[in-house]
């Protein structure tokens, strides 16, 4: 690129500003899903995916990368029906087998960690070994919440319930119910902040994993923009290296970051987010 051409050209709104992103050549499809309905503290997740692919745009790693994109083709933002409901659940499940019947990796945007649920539906029926890992500062196995079983609140409780394996990392707040729920011995590996015990969590994953990160599992020093901050979390560094490992023994078949709640003018954790997503993507690829 010449110094001209760097100073007039426009950078396309799309994960790490691909000129010409190409859907066939493509590995990765990000699928942007700003759906914020049953947030229990403080909303803003619907502004979560723009905010992500907004910042992935200064991603030193992709900038001068013109001559070999990038293998990653992002959507336009999927509006989801707007009850807290099974429809957009199912709706998000279909485009994501969409995804999965051109063999490409499905990658999620929150957006609400409720849609977790309709990634791994999706998944679920392509991979039957499939397992769950959660990075997350909460359990969200909850049956219901505010009247609705499809809510953030309740994901993992529904993903248990379709008999998927679940490693949950990173927890540091439990309420009541679910204290009462895990001593009825019907979940385990359950792994509490500070403590990430690598190889106990890649024992209990199977071959096919589904990666699920709440940004909340992160510090709130270093991740304060999202719905429900706890303090104690992990820092960028251990989820890296927990990620990598992962990546390494098995095999990532599908993911999502969710719950970012940008704050106005605090880009650090918009940026934190969007290179989770890169690193994520490629340790995947390998
Ligand atoms: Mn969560």
């Amino acid at each position: 690129m010449n110094k001209k051409d760097y100073y007039l050209q426009t950078w396309p709104f799309n994960f790490g500003a691909i000129k010409n992103q190409d859907f066939k050549k493509s590995k990765v499809v990000i699928v942007p899903v700003p759906y914020d309905i049953t947030t229990s503290w403080r909303g803003g997740t619907r502004e979560g995916p723009r905010a992500i692919i907004n910042a992935s745009r200064q991603l030193d790693e992709l900038f001068f990368d013109e001559g070999n994109p990038f293998p990653i083709f992002t959507f336009d933002e999927s509006e989801l029906s707007c009850g807290p409901g099974r429809e957009a659940i199912d709706g998000l499940k279909e485009v994501v087998g969409d995804i999965l019947s051109k063999d490409k990796f499905p990658f999620l945007l929150g957006g609400e960690h409720s849609i977790t649920l309709g990634g791994v539906e999706a998944l679920k029926e392509k991979h039957s070994n499939l397992s769950v890992l959660q990075l997350d500062a909460h359990l969200d196995l909850l049956d219901e919440y505010c009247g609705s079983r499809y809510t953030h609140a309740c994901v993992m409780r529904r993903i248990q319930d379709l008999k998927i394996p679940t490693v949950q990392v990173g927890i540091r707040s439990i309420d009541p119910e679910t204290e009462d729920y895990m001593k009825s011995g019907k979940i385990k590996n359950i792994f509490q902040a500070p403590k990430i015990p690598v190889e106990k969590v890649l024992e209990n994953l199977t071959e096919d994993v589904y990666l699920t990160v709440d940004l909340d599992v992160f510090d709130s020093g270093i991740m304060p923009s999202v719905g429900t901050p706890v303090p104690g979390g992990l820092g960028w560094y251990e989820v890296l290296d927990l990620i990598e490992k992962v990546a390494k023994k098995k095999n990532i078949v599908g993911a999502d970051v969710v719950e970012l709640c940008p704050i106005p003018g605090m880009v650090a954790p918009d940026f934190l987010a969007a290179k989770l997503v890169y690193k994520i993507i490629s340790y995947t690829l390998k």
